[in-house]
């Protein structure tokens, strides 16, 4: 294998000053990776009902934690280092204005985290990662929550002022394919995160105040949802920008098409976000025509990761070829299987084949009577996030770290790195393969065994309830790991220059149409999906809330 070294000739260096402010992002993002992992094998060892928590500690506080340190926190800070460092490296150099404005908003999100943390560990907001009304925390918890996300608005400016320079400096020409799909990324949680704002700052922080006794729940859950289901598409979009941009570049050869790439932004752009009733399905209070409506919306936004298969197949394929690969599947084999800079990746894109079959699953309106609130959809999340997605995330720091760094990734890590990534498949495998059969059998997400533990039913949940526990195990290893290798390019790995690869588009794809970057068409047609399927429904919550929830009203 050609180290990463030797391939980094003459490449683009993001500026020391950036790196300064990507990496301050990725140390946060590990840590909460240290302590939620930590949590995540402390809840499997319960749910197995072998295992009792020390010190009064509860099932629902170590839950909170995992959630919202691996949900909320290393995914946001994850996202927000690799974004700053592909903008940094694609549309140039932060000036010093929209890096102060980057650090601003990194210290407002890391105040948030800090205080929402110290909530949750005191056992003070032990309200899981969605904080569905009525459980209550504290409202330094929520206050926390709010400064994360204005927080993230306030960095995430910074990296749309960059790309509006680039724009204005380049008239007619389409942006660097990254910064434009981190821009697409950003206005969609910009758009979507105006929900769950709303919601804590006019719901839960005047409730937990005692300002007033009641809030309209189902009002709450709604605007959580309208958050929550791009949040997910939050997730996985620097995924697929790693998917588009880089994977290419890694395997030698080309990106597919830039016109197929952004188009299947702007789709997640405008349909990612009318849809977050499939996770209100079961809810009274909603009308079943909206319900449907958002499932047939949810469908369409299926579209663009099946444009995106389709792209990443024929750039695998291209490059087989161009290597002498013979046959529907010759190409495989030519594929660079001894980097883990692909293979980590790979094994995140394989993951999402039946992690998206199972979203459509769940997203098919009678099936989803069969698995929601069990922990099937425990086991969906834990194949895409923390497998797809993760995995990406982990296969890009093994490059991106060293890059920011000034180190080089070894011989030794890199086949480390490859280990990692098949003792996550297999810990993997095992949980939420249990997850998923148990759920089918109706056993339930989020519940703490000490409450079922003794019913009938539970004694057949229990084998798989080992198994998870058993797989949860062996996903901290993996853990422990990935946290070694990350120790290592941060702090102890040889000097020298690693590539940030960022891939060409193939001299047979067609040319890129400026009205895909035409911003006032895609966020138009945006905002009326969102009016659309949302307006209705949402008056009608309000005029048609049950007696006892009327104490407080948003309008
Ligand atoms: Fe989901 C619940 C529907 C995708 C995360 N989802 C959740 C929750 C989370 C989550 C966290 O409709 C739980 C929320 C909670 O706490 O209650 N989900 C979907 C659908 C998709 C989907 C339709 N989900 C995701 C992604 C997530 C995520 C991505 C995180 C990153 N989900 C639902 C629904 C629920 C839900 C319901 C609510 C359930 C309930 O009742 O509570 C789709 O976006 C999936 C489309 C994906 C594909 C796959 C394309 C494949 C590709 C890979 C190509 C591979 C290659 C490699 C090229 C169609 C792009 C080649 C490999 C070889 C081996 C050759």
């Amino acid at each position: 294998m050609t180290t990463v070294t030797e391939k980094a000739k003459g490449f683009i260096q993001v500026d020391k000053r950036d790196a300064k402010l990507a990496l301050a992002h990725i140390y946060v993002a590990f840590i909460a990776l240290f302590i939620g992992g930590l949590c995540g094998l402390l809840q499997v060892l319960v749910r197995s009902g072998q295992f009792t928590l020390p010190w009064g500690i509860t099932y629902y506080q170590i839950l909170t934690v995992h959630g919202v340190l691996l949900g909320l926190i290393l995914t946001t800070y994850f996202i927000f280092g690799f974004q700053i460092a592909a903008v940094s490296r694609t549309a140039g150099t932060l000036t010093d204005k929209q890096r102060s404005i980057g650090w601003i908003g990194f210290w407002t999100m890391t105040a948030g985290t800090v205080a929402a943390s110290i909530m949750v560990l005191l056992n003070e907001a032990s309200v899981l990662y969605t904080f569905y009304a009525p459980l209550q925390a504290h409202w330094i918890f929520y206050v926390g929550m709010a400064l994360v996300v204005v927080g993230s608005w306030i960095g995430g400016i910074a990296q749309i002022m960059k790309y509006v320079e680039w724009r204005k400096a380049n008239p007619g020409q389409p942006s660097p394919l990254i910064t434009f799909m981190v821009v697409v990324n950003l206005a969609m949680w910009i758009i979507c995160s105006l929900g769950v704002a709303v919601e804590v700052v006019f719901q839960l922080i005047p409730w937990s105040l005692g300002w007033v006794d009641k809030i309209d729940v189902l009002l709450s859950r709604t605007l959580f949802w309208y958050f929550g289901h791009p949040l997910v598409y939050f997730w996985l979009l620097p995924a697929y920008m790693v998917w588009y941009v880089v994977i290419p570049k890694i395997i030698g050869g080309k990106i597919f098409s830039d016109a197929l790439a952004r188009l299947s932004f702007m789709l997640f752009l405008i349909f990612s976000i009318p849809v977050g009733f499939h996770h209100q399905l079961t809810e009274p209070g909603i009308d079943s025509f909206w319900k449907y409506l958002q499932v047939v919306l949810t469908m369409m936004v299926v579209i663009p990761s099946l444009l995106t298969a389709f792209s990443l197949f024929a750039s695998f394929e291209i490059r087989g070829r161009e290597l002498g690969a013979k046959g529907v599947f010759g190409w495989f084999k030519k594929l660079p299987w001894k980097d883990a800079r692909f293979v980590v990746p790979f094994i995140g894109m394989a993951a999402f084949i039946p992690a998206g079959a199972g979203g459509i699953i769940n997203a098919s309106h009678q099936m989803n009577q069969i698995i929601h609130n069990t922990i099937w959809v425990t086991g969906h999340f834990h194949l895409t996030l923390a497998t797809t997605v993760v995995l990406t995330f982990f296969g890009a720091a093994y490059w991106l770290i060293p890059h920011l760094t000034g180190r080089i990734l070894t011989k030794q890590m890199n086949h480390l790195a490859i280990i990692q990534a098949i003792v996550w498949t297999v810990g993997m495998s095992i949980m939420s393969g249990a997850m998923h059969i148990v759920g089918l059998f109706g056993a339930p997400r989020r519940s703490d065994f000490s409450t079922y533990g003794g019913s009938e039913q539970a004694a057949d949940w229990i084998p798989y309830q080992i198994a998870q526990a058993v797989g949860g195990t062996i996903l901290f290893i993996g853990i422990i790991l990935v946290l070694y290798i990350v120790a290592h390019l941060l702090w102890f790995a040889p000097k020298g220059k690693t590539e940030f690869p960022i891939g060409e588009v193939s001299e047979h794809a067609e040319k890129t149409p400026m009205v895909l970057e035409n911003w006032k068409i895609w966020l138009t047609i945006c905002i009326l999906l969102i009016l659309f399927a949302y307006t209705i429904p949402v008056i009608d919550m309000i005029q048609n809330a049950p007696p006892g929830s009327k104490g407080y009203k948003l309008w």
